[in-house]
């Protein structure tokens, strides 16, 4: 049963996401009225104590606190710009994936008290400590409502600039994304040469865990942009051993698509006359762009 002297809130987008916040509200004990373009989704969720919205106006006239997590950007206009009337004066939280410039193009398009948020979980992980969300955008709509955002886990306010929620959540998913391409190129050349994968992966996990420590490091450097302090392995020594990733991955007849845009990169800041320093100043060419 919903707590009736907890704020209101609705959910709009039943996905796998959605569906979990809701749940989450639900569990946490909030008034939660939830809306779906597929309303079959909403099913569960009503037999979980929520209230089912037939249109978006509905929904957000039921809430002061309105929370969107749809696909993308264009899902989020598509659906809000049905109900522009019913949003002025709300809290609008949108949880939805996309870039620092779509978040801050979002925060002006509607007469809301905006909050952005990037979701640092899936979505079973909703409701429990190592679940959470960044947010940024109006400090006093997340001040406000910080105690309901508990309810999907931990809360981390970054910034009153609408974009920061994505940058930050972008940035992790690109930390990510770059283990994940390494332990994939990993894999496909171990399996290739037939060691089974499940053989191989302890042995990537201890090493690519006692290589994170590397992060602190390069940080400072960057900050600093002096990529010659405490050099443990220079630039110039490791730009010849990349090589070998490559040539390695081609003995065995794979591709080695997936770990070579880092070596060319390598190689031009050795060309630069960078050799004796650090890895991290690759960051130097890549924050010039593609020239
Ligand atoms: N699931 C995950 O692991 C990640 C974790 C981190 C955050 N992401 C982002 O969360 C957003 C929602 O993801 P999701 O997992 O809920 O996605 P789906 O299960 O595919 O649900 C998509 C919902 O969006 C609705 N939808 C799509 N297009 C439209 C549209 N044109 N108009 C209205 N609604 C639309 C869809 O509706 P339906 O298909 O059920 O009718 C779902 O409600 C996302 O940004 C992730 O990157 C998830």
């Amino acid at each position: 049963m919903p707590d009736l002297s907890k704020p209101a809130v609705t959910v709009l987008g039943l996905g796998d996401m959605g569906s979990a916040l809701a749940r989450a509200l639900l569990k946490a004990g909030y008034p939660t009225t939830v809306w779906n373009r597929t309303p079959e989704k909403a099913k569960p969720l009503v037999e979980a104590g929520a209230t089912h919205a037939p249109t978006v106006a509905d929904a957000v006239t039921a809430s002061r606190l309105v929370i969107v997590c749809l696909l993308d950007y264009k899902s989020v206009t598509d659906v809000l710009d049905t109900a522009r009337d019913a949003l002025t004066g709300k809290v609008l939280v949108n949880l939805t994936n996309g870039t620092p410039g779509q978040a801050r193009e979002l925060a002006t398009r509607y007469d809301v008290d905006y909050l952005d948020g990037g979701i640092m979980a899936i979505p079973p992980m909703i409701g429990a400590p190592p679940a959470f969300v960044f947010y940024s955008g109006s400090r006093s709509a997340f001040d406000t409502n910080k105690q309901v955002f508990e309810a999907f886990g931990g809360t981390n306010y970054v910034s009153t600039d609408a974009g920061f929620a994505a940058l930050y959540d972008i940035g992790l998913l690109s930390g990510m994304y770059g283990m994940f391409v390494g332990a994939l190129h990993a894999l496909s050349l171990v399996t290739s040469a037939g060691v089974p994968a499940q053989e191989f992966a302890p042995l990537l996990k201890q090493y690519v865990s006692a290589m994170l420590g590397s992060i602190d490091g390069m940080a400072e450097q960057i900050d600093k942009q002096d990529y010659a302090i405490d050099v443990v392995s220079n630039i110039g020594m490791q730009s010849e051993a990349y090589v070998n990733l490559t040539l390695s991955a081609e003995e065995l007849g794979m591709s080695p698509e997936l770990l070579a845009p880092l070596g060319p990169l390598m190689a031009r800041r050795v060309a630069d006359g960078h050799g004796h320093e650090d890895i991290a100043g690759v960051v130097e060419i890549l924050k010039k762009g593609k020239k």
